[in-house]
């Protein structure tokens, strides 16, 4: 079943294995199912390399969300503010490299959205444990808001807030799983979005945790 109200969208003529959840946004149910087996491997090695942290916003509060990087860009907050560098802070080394099937992965979710030759040099990796939660923002701090947003959820499953272009702007709860995939570009680029504090429904792969790629054009 596929639901699509936004008959403008720059692909409403494509195959359908997806719901348009705004004019420039897509769930992919399941799009990541058939990477899992090699995706996990992967992220372990990228963990090994660039361990998760905890930031702390430019405000001073330790984020709840564990985070880490691959990509020649990674994410970092801290007390001076928020950015896109080459280097991980914790070691002085350059970021792990993307592994080719997260960027595989990536690319056919945007492609499958309208999105073609989508090319991240950024994935930031979230961590969630039961009680973390992520509070409404808007991602920008990325050059080019031309480029869209993959995000792939792993483990256990979480509810995403997805609002307007105004932060007091009423938010949809959009429920996802393991193996779920959102495409985000075009007008629903700089939507504010969030998670709400997650649940303990322990997942078979994953146990108690939930992993969010997400894929990025940030330079
Ligand atoms: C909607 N992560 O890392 S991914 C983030 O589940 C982030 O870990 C969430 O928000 C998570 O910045 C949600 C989805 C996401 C990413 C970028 C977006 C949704 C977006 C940009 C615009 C609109
Ligand atoms: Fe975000």
């Amino acid at each position: 079943m596929t639901l699509d109200l936004f008959s403008d969208a720059p692909d409403a003529d494509l195959p359908r294995g997806r719901e348009a959840i705004g004019p420039g946004a897509f769930v992919l149910r399941g799009f990541a199912l058939p990477f899992v087996d090699e995706l996990l491997p992967a992220l372990n090695e990228v963990e090994q390399r660039a361990a998760f942290r905890h930031l702390v916003t430019p405000g001073g509060l330790t984020m709840s969300v564990a985070m880490t990087n691959c990509g020649r860009l990674g994410w970092i907050s801290d007390r001076r503010g928020y950015r896109y560098g080459e280097l991980d802070p914790e070691t002085g080394r350059p970021w792990p490299p993307m592994p080719a099937v997260f960027e595989h992965l990536a690319q056919a979710a945007a492609a499958e959205a309208g999105y073609e030759g989508f090319a991240p040099d950024a994935c930031l990796v979230n961590r969630y444990e039961p009680g973390t939660r992520l509070s409404l923002h808007q991602d920008k701090d990325e050059r080019d808001y031309g480029a869209p947003i993959v995000s792939v959820s792993l483990g256990m499953p979480a509810t995403f807030l997805f609002g307007g272009l105004a932060r007091g702007d009423k938010a949809a709860r959009i429920p996802l799983g393991h193996g779920d995939v959102v495409v985000w570009g075009g007008p629903d680029r700089l939507r504010y979005h969030g998670v709400l504090p997650l649940a303990d429904r322990p997942h078979a792969l994953l146990g108690s945790r939930r992993i969010n790629l997400t894929f990025r054009k940030a330079g």
